[in-house]
This record gives C-alpha cells, structure tokens and sequence, in this order.
C-alpha cells in the first residue's frame, strides 16, 4: 500500500470511529434486492443508488463485483467502497483489483456526480466507472475523495474522466483511460477556485479532439507522481501556480507541460518523447522554479519561454529536443546527455546504473516527492553508483538496483583471480574455537534499510577428495550482525551426514572459484579445498542508513576443525585490507584484525554479499 493511500485510509478510519456507533455498512450485490436493507451479504441490495437512498452520514457502502447500470449521486459523508468477492466481514479484506465492482452509466450523463455539500468526508473506492456522457465523476462545487477507481470510456466538453469545479479534490491511484473530451482535460478538469490534488494515478490513451491537454487545471494543483503517457493530448496544462513533480509524462501527442501565466514548481518530471514540447512557460511568473526534470527527445523545445518574468531552470538533463532551450538559459549544474533509460523506446523510462542523471539533481530542490514513481524513497545513494555527495536523482525514477536479485554491497567471491599471477584466495580461522571472523560494510545514505540477506563463503580445512559432509565436522553455523555490537542474526544445526542445517533460511551449496577453468581453493601447499557458499536469508534486521555495520561467522567444530572464512585480496568499494574479528565471549564490539597474507602487502576482506531494500 503506498503512503498516500495509508495515511487516507487511517484518516478515513479515524473519521469514521468519530461518528456514532449507530453507523451502518450497508452491503451491495448483484443478486441482491433493494427490499433488503444491506446489513449482510446475504441481504444484500440490488442497485447502489438504493442504498445511497437508505444512507446517511456515517454509513458506508459496500458494493460486491458485477454491472450495475446505474447513474449515482454521492451522499456526503457515505464512503462508497467496491471490490468486494461478497463475503468479506472486514473492509481490508477487499481486493479491487480481483473483483471489478462495475458501474456502466449507459450513455446516459454523468456515472458519478458529487453535488454541493460533498465533502472529504466522502470517497469513491475501488470502482470501475464507464460509459459516461458527461464526465466519469463529476464534481460540482464538492470535494469528495476519488482513488483507486479506474474511470474508462467517457467523454465530456471539459474533463472526460473527472471534472471538478469550484472546489478542491483528490484524485489518487486511479487509472483513467480511454476518455475523451472536445473542449479540455481529456482525462481531468480542475476548473475555478479548486486547488486540487492529482497523485499518483495512471493516465493513458485519452484524447482530445483538436488540441489540448489530459489534464488541465485553471486553479492552483498539485501533480504529483503521476504516469501522463501516451495520450492524444499534450500533458499538464495550467494557468495557476500549481507544483507538478515526480510525473512520468512521456509519449504524448502535443507539450508535456504548459504553464500559462502563473509562477509554477516544476520538479523531478521525466518528460520524453513528446509531439511538441516538453515544458513551455507563457508568460511566467516570478518564482518559477524548473529543477530536477529530465526532459529529453520531445519533437520542440525542450524547455521554453514565451515573454513574462525570466527564470533560470537548473539541474536539469535537457537533450535531444529539436530545440533544447528557447528564450532561458541553463544553470551551471544544468546536463544535456542521454539518460540511459532502460528501454525509452519501449516505454520504460527507469534509470540504469550507468545513466548520467543518477545523484545529479538537487537536493534542495523545491517540491521534490518524498517518494519517487515506483514508490520507493527518493534522495538515496546506492554505493558505487552516481555522485557520493548528491542523493536526489533527476526525473520521476529514484535508482535502485533490482534489490530482490542484485546485492547492494557486492563483495563476494570473485569470477576470475583478480591479482593477475598471484592467487588472491584467502581463508581465514583463529586458533580458538569462540573466536571468528566477519568484516565491515557501509549502509547507504538515504531512507532506512531492511537487510533480506547475507551470503558468505568458507573453505574448511578438509581436501576436496574424498567427498565430505559439513555436518560431519561442524555442528552448527552462526551469523552475527549490529552497527555497534553484534547479535545473533541467524544460526542453524548441522547433522551428521548432511551439508544443510535445521534451519530453512539457510542455504548452503560447494562452489568454485573462477570461470576458465573453474577451481577450489587452492593451499599454499598445492592441494585443493572446498569452497562453500553460505545464504543467511530471510533475516529482515532493519538498519539505520549512512550507518557502519558488522558481521561476523563462525561454525562449532565437532572435534578440532576450525572454521575458515574465505577472504580475497583485491580494491574496491568496501576493501581496506582488513577483517574484523569478534570473539564469542564478549559480543559489544569487533576488533580490526590485519587481512594481509602470504603475500607481502596483499591484504584481504571477508568475502560477502548484502542483500537490502528501502523501507
Ligand atoms: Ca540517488
Ligand atoms: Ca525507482
Ligand atoms: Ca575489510
């Protein structure tokens, strides 16, 4: 569930514990009958404007998947809810995507229509509204809640999915598609005196007949987090100070973003591949702000102004438009490269970790989203990648490497001998039993982190050959991990026999090192090793970011076998030569021990690899 959506959810929670107990759910579905009065799915109503008819403030309807052709009035303060299979006991046990609780206005006008006096009191959730002749929703002069509905289908002269005058509303984790409208917002319309906001919905292939836009605001908005994507419509156009941050508008038929008159807060857009412009200002305002956008390959300018008072965009990527700069001039920090999109062509418009535009906005930008297209945490450092002094990515997408499947400190066993002739294979073990070994890795600047996985790798004193089992040398395994101290993260049994231990999350194989040919762990007297791998997953410890952390493992022997921790000598982010070392009596700390080998000057780390993600 995405932040938004939380914090409305507890605020409509809130609001509904604040009214009195006589409150009613009033339940609707298609085998229903309106006779009934709602109060179970097994007394069902039949048709939704039933029930608003039976409602009053306080109640709540719930509408079970099916048709229901019907052209409703919102009561203020009856949430309406959809997306219920028909025999939930709890509103969060409904799954809207699963079950579409359709309402198919005919052909006949509005689907929806919020009177005056319509409130925040009063949501729309989790519908599918369609076929409507004057708008989806529309909103006269009342500011209802409309979120996670998907509006397809209709059409109007202004605002063919969602019209709304006189009065603020917000629109959230919609997708409205297929809308279309002969005047103005082929999707939305925000008309006088509303100050609206529009986040994090999804708005595709809608047109508009002759030229215009898929959302147009004539009030103050916010536009935020928003896919604006392949419409027969330019992007956003306003004509009042509105902030537009965090959207992907790309693909469309006319300008990505117009402003009209009005001082505008444009940041963190991705703005490409356009029919016309990608950001055109006529006549500005003071304290236009244009910073952190990536606004490339759009058929026009790229960033244009058209009279009014100047302004200087900023840390801005710029590149590849017909024109990149009409009537302004960059800022210093101002790139004009190509991003290094996944696939641009193909519609993905995310960052790869060679793109240029990584760390290169500004953290202090005005309007920056906390969170970024994907809703993850914006203004994060992923090691090795980008500028180590700049956190905020320009454009809608926050880099992140694939989190489920790459580590985000990679310090493992390596692919080739990274030390040209000389071996850079190295194992490390105490001659005591309750002393072991780990090293150190930096957590990221940036949001917290939960750390999903741990993988090492170790090389017991036991030839290759003959064939062995771990469990018949060591009785069990132990993972320790802190910021300061360390604590037991994850441990497991080893039997006799076997090379897993009790515990699932634990996941052991034998590897070898390098590709061609692959090889054991070769001792300084020519005889090989195994080398095992070690997954410590599912270990969900959360840890602050820009942070140090410890680690350390270590394996009980059955008689007299030390546990070796395989390390390699090699630079790179994370390598200083040295291990620490952690004894099992005295958990507080770790103690830096010398990584150097057999080799003058070599010296080594704990091979290891973390596995996290933002949180
Ligand atoms: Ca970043
Ligand atoms: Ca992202
Ligand atoms: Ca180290």
């Amino acid at each position: 569930m995405k932040l938004g959506m939380l914090l409305l959810t507890t605020f409509l929670i809130i609001a509904l514990l604040a009214v009195s107990a006589a409150a009613r759910v009033i339940r609707v579905s298609p085998t229903g009958d309106d006779e009934n009065d709602g109060s179970s799915w097994g007394e069902a109503m039949r048709t939704i404007g039933a029930a608003l008819a039976s409602a009053s403030y306080g109640d709540e309807i719930w509408v079970a998947a099916g048709t229901y052709t019907e052209n409703i009035t919102l009561v203020n303060g009856v949430p309406l809810y959809g997306g219920f299979a028909g025999d939930e006991t709890y509103r969060d046990q409904r799954d809207w995507s699963a079950n579409e609780s359709i309402i198919d206005g005919g052909g006949a006008g509005s689907v929806v229509t919020a009177p005056s006096g319509v409130t925040s009191d009063t949501t729309i959730d989790g519908f599918t509204v369609k076929n409507g002749t004057s708008s989806g929703i529309y909103c006269s002069s009342s500011y209802p809640i409309i979120a996670n509905n998907k509006i397809t289908n209709c059409s109007a002269a202004y605002g063919g999915g969602i019209y709304s005058s006189g009065h603020a509303i917000t629109v959230t984790g919609n997708t409205i598609t297929n809308c279309t409208v002969t005047v103005n917002g082929a999707a939305i319309y925000c008309g006088t005196y509303s100050t609206s906001t529009i986040s994090e919905n999804t708005i595709t292939q809608n047109t508009r007949i002759g030229s215009g836009y898929a959302v147009h605001c004539t009030a103050s908005c916010t536009v935020r987090n928003n896919i604006i994507s392949s419409n027969t419509a330019g992007g956003v156009y306003f004509s009042a100070a509105c902030t537009i941050a965090g959207n992907m508008i790309t693909g469309n038929s006319g300008t990505g973003i117009y402003s009209a008159y009005c001082s505008s807060t444009i940041t963190s857009n991705t703005i490409a591949g356009n029919g016309y412009s990608g950001i055109l200002c006529f006549y500005p305002s003071a304290g236009t702000s244009v910073a952190d956008n990536i606004i490339v390959s759009n058929t026009g300018y790229g960033i244009s102004r058209t009279g009014g008072t100047p302004f200087t965009p900023d840390y801005n990527d710029v590149w590849h438009n017909t024109t990149n700069y009409y009537q302004v001039r960059p800022g210093g920090h101002s790139i004009s490269v190509d991003p290094d999109f996944v696939n641009g062509s193909a519609g993905d418009y995310h960052l790869q970790s060679t793109s240029p535009c990584i760390d290169k906005g500004n953290d202090n930008a005005s309007g920056i989203p906390t969170t970024d297209i994907d809703g993850q945490p914006r203004k994060v450092d992923i090691p090795d990648v980008g500028d180590p002094d700049v956190l905020v990515d320009m454009g809608a997408d926050e880099y992140y490497p694939d989190y489920q499947n790459e580590p985000m400190v990679d310090r493992g066993l390596p692919t080739s001998n990274v030390n040209g002739v000389d071996r850079c294979n190295i194992r490390w073990a105490d001659v005591s039993t309750t002393i072991g070994y780990g090293d150190d890795f930096a957590l990221w600047r940036g949001p917290q982190w939960v750390i999903d996985k741990i993988v090492v790798w170790i090389v017991p004193d036991i030839l290759v050959s003959p064939a062995y089992f771990l469990g018949d040398h060591y009785s069990d395994v132990k993972l320790y991990l802190g910021t300061g101290s360390l604590a037991l993260a994850a441990s497991g049994s080893f039997s006799t026999g076997s090379n897993n231990t009790s515990n699932g999350n634990i996941a052991i194989s034998a590897v070898q090192y390098g590709t061609s040919p692959a090889v054991d762990y070769q001792c300084a007297d020519g005889t090989y090793n195994q080398i095992w791998k070690i997954e410590f997953g599912n270990l969900n410890r959360t840890v602050p970011a820009n942070t140090t952390a410890y680690f350390g493992v270590i394996g009980t022997p059955r008689v007299d076998r030390l546990w070796f921790n395989h390390a390699t000598n090699r630079t790179g982010s994370g390598c200083d030569g040295y291990l620490r070392k952690f004894d099992l009596g005295d958990l507080s700390g770790t103690t830096s021990a010398s990584g150097a080998a057999w080799f003058a000057g070599k010296g080594s780390d704990i091979d290891v690899q973390v596995y996290a993600h933002p949180q």
